[in-house]
């Protein structure tokens, strides 16, 4: 197994690693370290860049001289261990005052602030050389559906995003906003529960150009939906900007589980398209972006495991991208795609300059009961990459 390099592109949040185990049952299993303490090991285990939320480095309630110095320190660290910082973002969720959202919540004057903290973020992002200003709007949503007027609720989702992407085109930085969809945790109905609903808004935005999406798999599936059908349809869209890996078994709270550790199949597809994009379309956009990890050490684990995980992250990736570049390169699983016409849906259903009338006016001989009869061997397919997989 090789060793992780910078040219995979792993990059992981000071949150993860930092994650001491506190849950809503139970107090820390670990000690907390300072943010720039992860940045050596990290580098060391492979990775190539970190990423983090404005209060990962410094308290809600810093005043700005500190919260300034405090992620001068972690940048300098960051550089030391030649780590990039790839992405920020802001905490609006743990704090009391987000307890009815930042941007969508009732009171005005709470959105005020929320959305100065964001907008204080993206600087902090834009300063810290970030490509990828995400955003996941975890205290945006509602318990109980008395507690919204819905409809100005995405009124004022659509004015919060379109005034930071505004002003990240007003300052001229070169930052992309990521949208992360989730379900539910912590609302029981988060708004933009899934990437289609998150495309959905995004094609509504004013500054829609520079906002896309930060999917994680334990998201999708935590809304029973598959996590390689959604990044494929947000690449189709020209919007899968950011990634976060994790591993979720099934419909559960959100676990966060390493990557892999979940359901192994679909994170084996989903590496297979990150690495080897579609088949039959070799000219469609590809994921060339961060391969981040949001997970968390599960809190049976020390200080020991926190790395363990890490590492065992990266190292899922890329066994996972070994195995998916052997399924595509191999002879008996191309005589099986073609044998299932994979490489024909690419083809158009109609004929080039072909009008609708000249297609109506076609009479092709057809026969529809033979073509209901066709076998395909999609199981067999699949096998093929089961084969590949567990070999
Ligand atoms: C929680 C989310 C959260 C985001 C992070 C980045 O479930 O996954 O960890 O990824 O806040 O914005
Ligand atoms: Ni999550
Ligand atoms: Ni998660
Ligand atoms: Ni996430």
């Amino acid at each position: 197994m090789r060793k992780p390099t910078p040219e995979d592109k792993f990059s992981f949040g000071l949150w993860t690693v930092g994650w001491t185990g506190t849950d809503p049952f139970g107090v820390s299993t670990r000690p907390a370290l300072d943010p720039w303490e992860y940045a050596d090991k990290l580098a060391e285990l492979g990775a190539w860049g970190i990423t983090f939320h404005d209060n990962d480095v410094y308290p809600f309630d810093a005043p700005a001289d500190v919260a300034k110095a405090r992620v001068a320190q972690l940048r300098d660290a960051a550089a030391k261990s030649g780590l990039v910082i790839e992405m920020v973002t802001t905490n609006t969720f743990s704090h009391p005052v987000f307890k009815d959202g930042g941007l969508t919540s009732n009171d005005r004057s709470v959105r005020r602030f929320g959305l100065k903290k964001v907008l204080n973020a993206v600087d902090i992002a834009a300063e810290s050389g970030a490509s990828t200003f995400v955003m996941w709007g975890g205290r945006e949503g509602a318990e109980y559906d008395t507690s919204k007027d819905l409809y100005a609720a995405f009124a004022r989702y659509k004015e919060g995003l379109d005034t930071v992407a505004g002003y990240i085109k007003q300052q001229g930085y070169d930052l992309k906003i990521g949208l992360e969809p989730k379900p539910n945790e912590p609302r029981g109905d988060i708004f933009l529960p899934t990437i289609g609903h998150a495309l959905g808004l995004i094609a509504d935005l004013d500054h829609g150009d520079i906002v896309g999406l930060n999917p994680e798999v334990g998201h999708e599936q935590m809304a029973n939906l598959n996590y390689t059908h959604g990044i494929a349809q947000a690449l189709f869209t020209g919007k899968l900007f950011h990634i976060d890996l994790n591993g979720q078994k099934g419909l559960k709270y959100d676990q966060d589980l390493v990557f892999g550790h979940g359901d192994l199949l679909s994170a084996f597809f989903t590496v297979d398209l990150l690495v080897n994009g579609f088949p039959a379309s070799p000219d469609a956009p590809r994921y060339d972006g961060p391969v981040h990890f949001d997970y968390k050490p599960s809190r049976t684990e020390g200080m020991q495991g926190i790395w363990d995980s890490a590492k065992a992250n990266m190292e899922t990736y890329l066994l996972l991208a070994d195995k998916a570049r052997a399924f595509r390169a191999d002879p008996a699983v191309a005589a099986l795609m073609e044998e299932n016409l994979i490489a024909q849906l690419a083809v158009p259903t109609l004929a080039e300059g072909e009008s609708v009338a000249d297609f109506l006016a076609t009479e092709e001989e057809f026969d529809a009961d033979a073509a209901g009869a066709r076998e395909y061997r999609f199981v067999e397919l699949y096998q093929a990459a089961l084969r590949h997989l567990i070999s």
